[in-house]
């Protein structure tokens, strides 16, 4: 049976902002309060969507979220009509409300951690909503979310949803950015790859001193066993506290995989040979070829890696077996990074070809390329069991083209997030949004 890899790609919600709201994340700190422009973000977003679906893999799309989180708020105690609950959140606690209108869960790498029925003991493909605990605005997300990918993947003789895992840090999990599965081909059994920032209960493991570590190494276990992985397709690792200090927020802003190949920063990780060779024993024992490619520090420093985002790259392999790699424009814009690009396509290893897009709009706030897709290998069968409205093809992009003009502002400031129209806008073009997508009634105000 064939199977492929499909990208479902968060489209950018109508309040997306620049909140300040992400410690540890430099973009989201350097940018806090500028204007931004949330339909230029969703148009990015769609048009990288579009130029994925056009080199002919399939692309699916991932609705957003609710906001502002009125009914959050209300859980925070502010009360009286919606437009009463906004206007009191603005005046007593700008803050919340900030963090209550984030367009966040356009970074759908960390909606989940999703494993393909090649792996798990049931046959079926599992998802765990990431709790995302680390940060008020982004722990909103899950139930949503939830709901969401049960309208997308809703055969349960094909999948298996698990709620968040306990929304404690000792349980800190921010799904597929900490995630990577090592395989021949998507259909085949593979060595899933959980990278994580600390241990939450075993202190001999070092630690950031900076910065958060928002993934835990016992979230990760947790979420092997729930979705049924046996010991011999699971590798865990340890990133590099240092370079979480220097903003590396989630494994996927120093390292991507793709089939049998990781190709990572030489300081991404902490016993990198010993992993490595884990890695490759794993593999090859499930008829794999594991293949590392390391940037070395002295051609990308950490620091060009963040602010590039080099790593949070899509790696995609054509039907010619080759590997493409999409990148954001702030790659070619560093002359290291762009340097080094030249010549790993020039080298004649896997990844024969670069794509760079422009995505500025989810950059500034620390989000490139790999952080707006979720990636859910399918056999021909489960493929044919995802609700087909989510999938992209050229007529979905024009209407979602066209739902994108039609609703959303090509401004916003903090000050706007006070709008109560803005609440009203938001509801009104995520209803459409269901009706184009087919989901059915999944946001509060649709269920409540
Ligand atoms: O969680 N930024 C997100 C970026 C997530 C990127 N995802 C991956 N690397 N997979 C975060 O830090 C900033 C929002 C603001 O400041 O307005 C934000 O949430």
């Amino acid at each position: 049976m064939k199977s492929f890899e499909v990208n479902f790609d968060g489209l950018v919600g109508p309040t997306h902002n620049y909140g300040g709201l992400s410690f540890g994340n430099v973009a989201s700190q350097s940018n806090s309060q500028q204007a931004s422009n949330p339909k230029e973000a969703a148009l990015q977003g769609l048009e990288k969507m579009k130029a994925l679906m056009d080199m002919g893999f399939v692309q699916g799309v991932l609705a957003p979220q609710e906001r502002p989180d009125v009914a959050g708020l209300r859980s925070l105690g502010f009360c009286g009509t919606d437009a009463q609950v906004i206007e009191r959140a603005a005046k007593e606690a700008m803050p919340l409300l900030v963090a209550s209108c984030s367009a966040s869960s356009m970074w759908v790498a960390n909606a989940a951690t999703v494993s393909p029925s090649a792996d798990t003991a049931d046959g079926r493909v599992h998802f765990t909503a990431a709790n995302l605990n680390c940060k008020y605005h982004r722990s909103i997300e899950h139930p949503t979310t939830s709901r969401v990918l049960g309208a997308m993947f809703a055969d349960p003789q094909h999948f298996a949803h698990h709620a968040a895992l306990p929304a404690v840090a000792q349980f800190g999990d921010e799904g597929a950015a900490n995630h990577t599965r090592f395989c021949r081909e998507y259909g085949e059994a593979g060595v899933e790859f959980f990278v994580y920032g600390r241990s939450a209960f075993d202190s001999r493991y070092p630690a950031p001193q900076k910065y958060p570590a928002r993934q835990t190494l016992e979230a990760s276990q947790a979420v092997a066993r729930l979705h049924g992985l046996s010991e011999e397709g699971v590798v865990f690792a340890q990133q590099n506290p240092s370079v979480i200090d220097q903003g590396v927020f989630h494994n996927d802003v120093i390292a991507v995989g793709n089939g049998e190949l990781l190709f990572h920063h030489q300081d991404a990780f902490l016993n990198t040979e010993h992993m490595l060779a884990e890695l490759h024993g794993k593999l090859a024992a499930r008829g794999g070829n594991f293949q590392s490619i390391s940037v070395p520090r002295d051609q990308v420093a950490v620091e060009d890696a963040v602010r590039s985002y080099l790593f949070n790259s899509q790696l995609l392999s054509r039907a010619d077996g080759s590997m493409l790699l999409i990148v954001p424009e702030e790659c070619r814009s560093n002359p290291r990074v762009w340097q080094y690009l030249q010549g790993l396509t020039a080298a004649g290893g896997p990844i024969r070809e670069v794509k760079v897009f422009d995505l500025k709009q989810s950059m500034q706030n620390g989000g490139g390329p790999a952080c707006l897709r979720l990636r859910v290998a399918l056999n021909e069968a489960e493929l044919a069991a995802v609700n087909p409205g989510v999938i992209m093809t050229p007529a979905l992009y024009d209407t979602l083209t066209a739902w994108v003009n039609k609703h959303y502002r090509d401004a916003l400031r903090e000050s706007d997030l006070a709008d109560p129209q803005l609440l009203l806008e938001c509801r009104a073009a995520l209803d459409e949004l269901t009706q184009i997508l087919k989901l059915g009634a999944v946001y509060p105000f649709q269920i409540n």
